[in-house]
């Protein structure tokens, strides 16, 4: 019966054994994870934009391959996404088909322009950052498939972290107008990028049901502290500083104090009133309809492969 299925799930949650795509779930749990999933899936394609920006302008052929190769990662972890978003049910194009049309969210972060090279370098080691500190805690999820395509996208997004630092450190040690840009930069993102861990845990409606059931593990406020703890220190290691007056190291509680976030602004961005919404969507349309021959060809040569085959 359904109290006893609910009973088995309840009690697999509370032994902290993972909940499998073929397993019974509340029909509540099912949809909060295809909301999730699906949104981060979005973020990952969406994201591949601004940084796409600048792989025709990279400053050197180095600079060019790894930014390449960072980019067709995120690719990847859009797909494994998608995959475990599959994996309960929903049809990839329809929740595709939701993002392109507004009716399911990305992540605010990529509403925000890249307007130059310091930028894709920020982007790399503070909204990578911010993303590690995220899903290290969505490894330990308590929905299988999310959590496993969690561990393998956190290690690369390790590489993107660094890789984001590499590049900030050259322009950190570079000429004056390097490091102006540098500051330029972190002055643009710092306050979007602590934006990326949602709401305050006063006004977010899903944490609730979803920490109980160990989907989220920590809080969208434990985790945007975890951040600028960890960020920080590696701020100061650059010589540079972060655009909070109220920024400063707290003896008693062992953490670095901020200042409040613009909430008004992440509202704005969350409802598609951000600087590049209307640019970011129109891009994957464009590409959507842009693909529309490829699958068209993929889908013949599969019927006509299925149909030689039988
Ligand atoms: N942007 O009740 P809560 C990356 C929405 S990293 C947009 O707190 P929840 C790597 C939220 O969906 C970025 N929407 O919600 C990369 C909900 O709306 P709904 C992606 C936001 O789910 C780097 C409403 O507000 N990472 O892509 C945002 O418990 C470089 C109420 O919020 C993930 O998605 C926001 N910042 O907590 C790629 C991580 N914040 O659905 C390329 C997985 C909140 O009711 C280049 N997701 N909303 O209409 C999560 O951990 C959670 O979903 C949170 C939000 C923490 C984002």
């Amino acid at each position: 019966t359904d109290t006893q299925h609910q009973q088995h799930f309840d009690d697999k949650i509370a032994a902290d054994i993972a909940i499998e795509a073929k397993d019974w779930m509340p029909d509540a749990y099912r949809q909060n994870l295809i909301r999730q999933i699906g949104q981060h899936a979005h973020s990952e394609v969406v994201g591949m934009l601004p940084e796409a920006n600048w792989l025709t302008r990279a400053p050197s052929l180095r600079r060019k391959a790894v930014l390449l190769a960072k980019v067709q990662d995120e690719a990847g972890h859009g797909l494994y996404l998608y995959s475990a978003a599959e994996t309960l049910g929903c049809s990839r194009q329809e929740i595709y088909q939701k993002m392109l049309d507004g009716k399911m969210k990305y992540s605010s972060i990529f509403n925000y322009p890249t307007l130059n090279w310091a930028d894709v370098g920020v982007i790399g080691w503070l909204v990578d950052g911010a993303a590690i500190v995220n899903q290290v805690a969505l490894c330990r999820a308590s929905y299988g498939p999310y959590a496993r395509a969690m561990v393998k996208i956190c290690k690369e997004e390790s590489f993107h972290q660094r890789q984001g630092y590499e590049a900030v450190m050259a322009m950190a040690n570079g000429s004056n107008e390097q490091q102006a840009m540098l500051q330029d930069a972190i002055n643009r993102f710092w306050w979007p990028v602590l934006m990326m861990f949602g709401p305050s845990d006063t006004d977010s409606p899903h944490s609730a049901q979803s920490m109980a059931w160990k989907i989220k593990r920590h809080s969208n406020d434990e985790l945007r502290q975890k951040f600028v703890d960890n960020t920080v220190p590696q701020l100061e290691a650059l010589g540079m500083s972060a655009p909070d007056a109220s920024l400063a190291w707290d003896e008693a509680s062992g953490h670095y104090r901020f200042g409040e976030i613009d909430w008004r602004e992440l509202h704005e961005v969350i409802k598609g009133r951000g600087q590049c919404n209307h640019e970011r969507l129109q891009a994957k349309r464009r590409a959507w309809e842009d693909g529309a021959w490829v699958r068209d060809g993929a889908l013949a040569h599969a019927s006509k492969h299925a149909s030689t085959a039988a």
